[in-house]
């Protein structure tokens, strides 16, 4: 970066099957990249503090009956409303370490009958694109040793599957796949180093928008 210019920050997602450890691995990134003064911020989606997510939080936890269409478009429009507050604090220097994004909204919804995820790409078209997608590999047999699934609506085992079969035929090349079975510490050892990487390669490139 340019001297006396603020390096932008990175914008690095988590993605995973259910139980697969991103909530305690974005955490712990988190931490680990304040302790080493990084400006960094932890955002997840469903983002359920809003408008649109307390409908999807009503939803999940099987609260609300509604179309499958229309509650894609709600988990789209629910980071839709978070786009230029993303892109803002980017630009201000802070990196953003998020628990689940668009392909989480895609893999779901394609996991569904009637939507395929052409169809679901193209709501999130034009977000703001991560400068990188973490995915925690995880079978769905492991992630069942780690506990019954929790009561929410997609946390069944054959719904899991599919998911986890669309994120497989999402996955590209940039996607950076940890074993997710491994112990916590060593996951979390190579994510920090991981990020640092991605935060540092970032610095000077432009950000990029999704799907165009
Ligand atoms: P958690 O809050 O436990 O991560 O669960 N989902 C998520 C979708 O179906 N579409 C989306 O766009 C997103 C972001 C994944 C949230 C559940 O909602 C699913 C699990």
């Amino acid at each position: 970066a340019v001297s006396g210019m603020t390096a932008r920050g990175a914008f690095i997602v988590f993605e995973g099957v259910d139980r697969c450890g991103k909530t305690t691995q974005t955490q712990r990134l988190v931490a680990a990249l304040q302790s080493r003064k990084v400006d960094v911020e932890l955002c997840r989606f469903p983002d359920r503090t809003t408008a649109t997510g307390k409908i999807i939080d009503s939803y999940l936890k099987n609260g609300v009956e509604l179309d499958d269409h229309a509650v894609h478009l709600l988990f789209s429009a629910n980071r839709w409303e978070s786009a230029q507050a993303i892109r803002k604090k980017l630009a201000a220097g802070t990196t953003l370490i998020v628990d689940r994004y668009a392909h989480s909204g895609v893999c779901f919804s394609a996991a569904k009958q009637g939507m395929d995820i052409e169809w679901c790409k193209a709501p999130d078209a034009g977000l703001p694109a991560p400068d990188a997608v973490i995915f925690l590999k995880l079978a769905i047999a492991d992630a069942m040793k780690r506990g019954q699934f929790g009561e929410e609506r997609y946390e069944k085992q054959d719904f899991q599957t599919k998911v986890l079969d669309n994120f497989m035929q999402m996955k590209t090349d940039s996607w950076r796949v940890i074993d997710a079975k491994r112990p916590i510490d060593a996951i979390a050892e190579e994510i920090e180093t991981l990020a640092l990487d991605i935060i540092n390669s970032c610095a000077d490139k432009p950000l990029e928008t999704l799907w165009k």
